[in-house]
């Protein structure tokens, strides 16, 4: 994939395709691209397991931010700001990678990214599939999750970085589905290969017909539509009995695993109904 990743780079450069003016998104992004300019902040990543309750093995690992020590992901957060965005959604990447490859896992790795940290999608791949030959992870085992949080006034600059990533051999997945931003339109104007029904709507899931008639909704969507569901947010055996009812077969939450600090924990055996 890589190679073809690389010749899609090329083609993609002469003939200027996926080449969008953004003209103050760009004039930022590259010009601290071209400088390398380091973080100012350390951190580091957990890793908190994606299930397939189906064939009963680990399907992925999320990679989520963690200060040094594992100190919480809004530590992090509060270091990031407009003029280190770019460089701190790269930096990610490749500690994401990095920690995958260190740790020799054999899944699937989701990466979250930030769309508005995203100026030239051609260009700023490249940092990826660069980390994932340097550290023999393969990058057609990189699942993109994004979520559009602040920027609802440019959902085609979305489009065109999820659909490049998708023309690359990437799998793209929508974040916390259901919430915020991340809604049925959001669905409706971009493909995507995975949906990641957020947790507000799988707590007490077991306890509420609206939000089982909203996962029975959502899941025939994605049938219909051929995007695979994963829960995020599954806490307890009565949550996941619901979504295993529903033919659910992703599940990521407290109740398999916590985010391990630098690792990539297991799931017990006794944990699957
Ligand atoms: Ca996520």
């Amino acid at each position: 994939m890589l190679k073809q990743a690389r010749r899609c780079l090329a083609a993609g450069d002469a003939k200027g395709e996926f080449v969008r003016e953004q003209k103050n998104f760009r004039r930022l992004g590259c010009a601290e691209c071209a400088q390398g300019c380091a973080l100012d902040f350390d951190f580091t990543m957990a890793l908190q397991p994606i299930v397939d309750i189906r064939e009963r093995r680990v399907y992925s690992h999320e990679a989520l931010v963690r200060g040094i020590g594992n100190k919480p992901a809004g530590w992090v957060f509060e270091h990031v700001n407009d003029e280190n965005r770019y460089q701190f959604d790269q930096t990610c990447r490749v500690k994401a990678i990095e920690l995958a490859s260190r740790l020799n896992l054999d899944t699937f790795l989701n990466i979250n990214f930030l769309p508005t940290a995203v100026y030239r999608p051609e260009l700023c791949i490249r940092t990826t599939l660069e980390a994932a030959e340097r550290f023999g992870f393969p990058a057609e085992r990189i699942i993109f999750e994004f979520t559009e949080v602040d920027r609802v006034d440019d959902a085609d600059h979305l489009q065109s970085i999820v659909n490049y990533y998708r023309h690359l051999g990437f799998k793209t997945a929508i974040d916390d589905f259901g919430a915020g931003y991340s809604g049925l339109n959001m669905l409706a104007d971009t493909p995507v290969d995975i949906v990641k029904l957020d947790m507000a709507l799988i707590r007490d899931i077991d306890k509420d017909r609206t939000r089982q008639a909203i996962l029975r909704g959502v899941s025939r969507i994605c049938a219909e539509l051929g995007t695979t569901l994963i829960a995020e947010g599954v806490e307890t055996a009565e949550e996941l009995k619901v979504l295993q009812d529903e033919g659910v077969e992703l599940i990521q939450g407290f109740y398999f695993s916590k985010p391990i600090y630098e690792g990539a924990g297991e799931v017990s055996e006794t944990l699957y109904l």
